[in-house]
């Protein structure tokens, strides 16, 4: 089993660079599909989950598919969704904006990467599944609750490629996500109440463009939800952590302890585990991945970790609340998230060296809730 995790930083300039935080590990093979019905299961009080990550792949347990000339097709608990990654080489489908947010992976050569000072060689991480099926995958039959809202839907908006992605396009994808007009793209027919973030950046101040986002996200009810990093630091200086308004989420381990890698500060409003596969692949998170080294190959199951993981997981319990209660505004959802949270062993996350919100998120008591 192969094991590696990127967590490389890029520079931050007037189109500031977001990354993702972490690559699927150690990939399965695929269990077999149980998606029989799943069209009409659940249409009924849905809550739309925006993911805002790499974009999409094939897979049977979310309902993405690819059609024989190469685009994406909704299905599944997957609506239509956008690509929204500008720069043609970290899209890596051939042009800027387009319809089909499928991920052509966020893998770089080393070739590729020889004249490039913005980022390294790696292999591609299928972020965008991999947070997906935390949050909503389809597999009744092999593991019951492997997404935590398999009810809800997800809408993929594909805002990180190759070497990352800039604020503009993330700040667009929030805009389109809550159904807002993006000069020059059809409308969201499905506004998402839940915007998943799972991605941080180094960047001194929340940038303009992106705050303006997230409060026009907030005024539509929508609820903004970001991971607070995965470099060990203070999210007082990473994005969108550092944003007014945001859900911040911190990793913990099995243990409820800080995860090592997991970013820490003030702007964390609650920690969820995010594994911690340093003491052992399977202490990861189980999700849906793909086998592709570089590009999309086949669907599989796989492992991931960090605070991405722990964001998706509170999406996740978020779209199961917003289930249960489609009235309930997105200041009641979040009390009632933060209602079921156990606080840290000795009050916080690592023993005062930093904040890592208000307690950890406890899913198995929130899903007995609800
Ligand atoms: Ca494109
Ligand atoms: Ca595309």
């Amino acid at each position: 089993m192969k094991t590696s995790r990127a967590t490389a930083t890029y520079p931050v300039g007037m189109r500031a660079v977001v990354i993702a935080l972490s690559v699927a590990i150690s990939i399965q093979a695929m269990l077999p599909s149980t998606a029989t019905g799943q069209e009409d299961r659940a249409a009924r009080n849905a809550a739309v989950v925006a993911v805002l990550d790499t974009g999409i792949t094939a897979h049977p347990d979310l309902g993405w598919r690819i059609r024989p000339n190469g685009s994406g097709r909704p299905g599944g608990v997957v609506l239509p969704g956008y690509d929204f990654v500008s720069n043609p080489f970290s899209a890596a489908d051939g042009d800027g904006w387009d319809g089909d947010p499928s991920d052509r992976g966020d893998g770089v050569r080393p070739r590729e990467a020889v004249d490039r000072a913005d980022c390294r060689s790696r292999v591609s991480s299928w972020h965008g599944t991999n947070v997906a099926g935390t949050i909503a995958a389809q597999q009744p039959s092999a593991r019951p609750n492997l997404g935590i809202a398999p009810n809800s839907r997800i809408v993929p908006v594909r805002i990180m490629g190759r070497c990352g992605g800039n604020t503009a396009d993330v700040a667009a994808g929030i805009l389109w996500a809550v159904g807002e007009q993006v000069p020059d793209v059809p409308l969201n027919p499905n506004p998402a109440v839940i915007i998943n973030v799972s991605l941080a950046g180094p960047a001194p101040r929340c940038p303009l463009s992106l705050q303006t986002a997230i409060d026009t996200a907030r005024e539509k009810g929508a609820i903004v939800v970001a991971a607070a990093g995965s470099s060990a630091r203070d999210t007082v200086a990473m994005t969108p952590a550092n944003c007014t308004g945001v859900v911040v989420v911190g990793a913990v381990d099995e243990d409820g302890e800080r995860a090592p890698t997991s970013n820490f500060g003030d702007e964390v409003t609650l920690s969820a585990l995010g594994g911690d596969m340093a003491t052992g692949e399977r202490n990861g998170v189980f999700t849906t991945t793909n086998t592709g080294r570089y590009r999309p190959r086949n669907p599989a199951m796989g492992y991931y970790q960090s605070s991405s993981a722990a964001a998706a997981r509170v999406s996740g319990a978020l779209a199961l609340l917003a289930g249960q209660n489609s009235e309930a505004t997105a200041g009641q959802l979040v009390a009632q998230l933060l209602a079921n949270t156990d606080p840290f062993a000795t009050g916080q996350c690592d023993a005062g060296e930093g904040n890592c919100g208000q307690g950890v998120l406890n899913l198995r008591r929130l899903i007995i809730s609800t």
